[in-house]
């Protein structure tokens, strides 16, 4: 749902800065005989040479497009390199891009306010840098332009002919501009800058967009590419929105933006111009209807937010075709893989930059053969996030068989077991988020434990209620929120049955036998969390395990104090002056068995509340007692809401295609109730407007 805020002030200074072609560029530097080379990443799999994730611009200019396989672009460009994204696990490995777009991360964020939007795009607020360069050093009074400013794009500029650039020059070093202008004049030197610096340190070239607020400077950056950058002051809004097609704009791409175009017969954002705001928050809410008069003035005040790290990591795969995955242990396999690859990152995290995920999310694609109910879509899940890579294997296998009960139906799930019904996953993913910082004022992640000890009650549960009790989230219908029933901590099996305990692998027993931790299920940071006990047990299990937790070495890492952090800040930046200088399955099977017939019968929240039981199904009786449980959950615990916007574009961005358009259909704004219908009264009202 779009949200409506004010401009903040009509002379800030934004600019958003995107990479070119980015992961050809990172193939490239490591491969010099590709540059200027028509060359194109392909993904992992190779089928029919493999899709086309990213295309440099020689090869654009051959007609080579994203959309196309390798053999495709063979055709059309028989001289272009196809290089494959490197693999690990047996899927795509997007370390070496992540890590490259970090370092230019680290380059933008010298002279203001960064916020990192995805793995190669990063908005600037220069307002600071732009007054005191107006102030101490105003273009009117330089001496010499850089080429790179002069190459700028101004809009609204007649930018033909062969005098562009002097023209360009011109503008920016006005002495009769208007304040405004002036300061988009100061960030466009400082773009200029930076972009050279980008270049200069890494060896990428990127382009960028300069304007009052983020909405505009992000249509912006993208209208000239490569390696320009384009300038958007005031006056040339109204043009600039009046030819923009309405699905072009950031949140109009969805329902929104359809229904705008049908319903009220508007084309571009400039037509929006023609409607009230009152008469558009009658039709789409008050919230989306202001958001919708704003847009089309191109107001906009969303704020660029300090962030330099991602807001969630994740770990995808998709099986498409015959790779379907069609029996639970296949899937255990690769969750098993995901699990790895997220737990690295989520322990280097924490190392590196000490911050803790606190909810884990499982994303399927799927289909079923047999069912007339095949366009229902694998629920996505998620619970409180475990630290360990064991921990969370066990809790994403969990997820996925929860989703899987509520996807197949309950009958269902338990007739089909283990076998396969008809059902296969065609994508596969896991992510955490809730990132939160470790507050800097703490000494140690311990230190900070132990001075919650005696402010939280240990609460103890029984593995029982572990899987009663695990929190499962699904969408939710209302703009893409998710709500989670949190239930208590979430507690690891201390009086775990002896059943399940015995049909562990000997590891799993020991780290079970050990874990007694939990963490919070509070939305608060950890400072004000009141669970802060939960910490206690884990931290009192990093000191008994040796396993998935932390290790000695990340210990010891924590235990450091700013002074360190500012080492390693240091030490991130030598390296890239360093860069230059140089230039068992029967078990867990068992497992799996328990942890279904536990789930199967306490169903989380949602299936309760999606799946009424059918008159003599077999899951009557239970679906009672879960309504009994939940009764007693709900009126027991607070409700957990989980944004699903905090999901980083950076991870949606490596998840499978399909679970990619799953999560993106949640965050399209939905449409209000009450909206015009196709056909209605009121869209026939606004019809003279579609026929003008
Ligand atoms: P984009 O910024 O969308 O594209 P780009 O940088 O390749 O090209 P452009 O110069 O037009 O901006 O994406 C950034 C990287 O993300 C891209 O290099 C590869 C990756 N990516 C995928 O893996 N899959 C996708 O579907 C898209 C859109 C991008």
């Amino acid at each position: 749902m779009p949200v409506s805020r004010p401009e903040l002030s009509d002379s800030r200074v934004i600019a958003h800065v995107d990479m070119d072609c980015f992961y050809v560029q990172v193939e490239q530097r490591k491969q010099q005989s590709l540059r200027g080379q028509p060359t194109a990443v392909v993904q992992y799999n190779s089928w029919q040479g493999g899709g086309l994730i990213a295309v440099s611009y020689e090869a654009r200019k051959f007609g080579v497009k994203r959309s196309m396989r390798g053999d495709e672009a063979k055709k059309v460009c028989p001289e272009i390199h196809l290089v494959q994204v490197p693999v690990a696990r047996g899927k795509a490995d997007l370390n070496s891009y992540r890590n490259a777009g970090s370092e230019v991360v680290t380059i933008l964020s010298r002279r203001g306010r960064c916020e990192r939007a995805s793995i190669d795009e990063v908005y600037l607020d220069l307002t600071i840098a732009a007054e005191a360069m107006l102030v101490d050093n105003p273009p009117e009074c330089l001496e010499t332009i850089s080429e790179e400013v002069v190459k700028s794009h101004v809009l609204g500029l007649e930018e033909d002919g062969s005098n562009a650039r002097e023209k360009v020059g011109h503008w920016l070093t006005r002495s009769d501009a208007s304040r405004r202008d002036k300061l988009l004049a100061c960030g466009a030197f400082i773009v200029a800058e930076l972009r050279l610096q980008v270049l200069e340190e890494t060896e990428f070239t990127c382009s960028a967009g300069i304007a009052h607020n983020k909405m505009l400077a992000k249509l912006a950056s993208g209208m000239n590419k490569p390696a320009q950058q384009t300038v958007v002051p005031f006056s040339s809004i109204c043009k600039l929105l009046g030819m923009l097609p309405i699905k072009k704009m950031k949140q109009l791409g969805g329902k929104l933006g359809t229904s705008l175009q049908i319903d009220l017969g508007v084309k571009t954002v400039g037509d929006l111009l023609q409607f009230s705001e009152e008469k558009l928050q009658e039709y789409y809410g008050v919230n989306t209807g202001s958001w919708l008069w704003n847009t089309a003035r191109g107001i906009s005040g969303e704020e660029v937010k300090e962030r330099l790290l991602p807001n969630s990591h994740g770990s995808g795969k998709t099986f498409p075709g015959p790779r379907a995955l069609k029996t639970v242990p296949s899937v255990e396999k690769w969750l098993s893989e995901l699990c790895e690859e997220l737990s690295e990152r989520l322990q280097f995290d924490l190392e590196q930059n000490k911050r803790i995920a606190h909810t884990l999310t499982l994303h399927a694609h799927a289909y079923k053969s047999n069912d007339i109910d095949s366009f229902k879509k694998f629920p996505s899940k998620s619970c409180p996030l475990r630290y360990g890579t064991s921990k969370i294997k066990e809790d994403a296998l969990i997820l996925f068989q929860a989703g899987l009960r509520e996807y197949l139906g309950l009958y269902n799930f338990k007739i089909s077991g283990n076998q396969n019904s008809g059902w296969g996953i065609t994508g596969l993913s896991v992510s955490a988020s809730k990132i939160i910082a470790i507050p800097s004022g703490t000494r140690s992640i311990m230190n900070y434990f132990h001075n919650q000890q005696e402010t939280c009650p240990q609460v103890k549960l029984s593995s029982e209620k572990l899987i009663q009790d695990a929190p499962l989230l699904s969408p939710s219908e209302n703009g893409g929120h998710m709500t989670l029933q949190s239930i208590e901590p979430w507690i690891s099996c201390s009086e775990e049955d002896e059943e399940t305990k015995h049909s562990l692998p000997l590891d799993r027993q020991l780290d079970k036998e050990m874990c007694k931790e939990k963490l919070p299920d509070k939305e608060t940071s950890i400072c004000s969390s009141p669970d802060a006990e939960v910490y206690r047990g884990w931290e009192k299990d990093q000191t008994e395990s040796n396993g998935d937790y932390l290790t000695e070495k990340i210990r010891d890492s924590l235990e450091s104090e700013e002074g360190k952090r500012k080492l390693n800040k240091e030490k991130g930046m030598s390296t890239i002056s360093r860069y230059f200088q140089s230039q068992n399955s029967g078990d867990l099977l068992k497992v799996e068995h328990a942890s279904t017939s536990k789930l199967s019968e306490s169903p989380s929240l949602s299936d309760h509340q999606s799946e009424p039981p059918q008159e003599n199904s077999p899951a009557r009786g239970e679906s009672s007692v879960d309504a009994r449980l939940c009764s007693h959950i709900k009126l027991k615990r607070p409700a957990w809401s989980y944004d699903i916007d905090e999901i980083d574009q950076d991870v949606l961005n490596e998840l499978p295609k399909q679970i990619q358009e799953e999560v993106q259909a949640w965050l399209r704004p939905q449409k209000r109730p009450h909206t015009v219908k196709r056909d209605s009264g009121i869209a026939r009202y606004f019809l003279p407007a579609k026929n003008k």
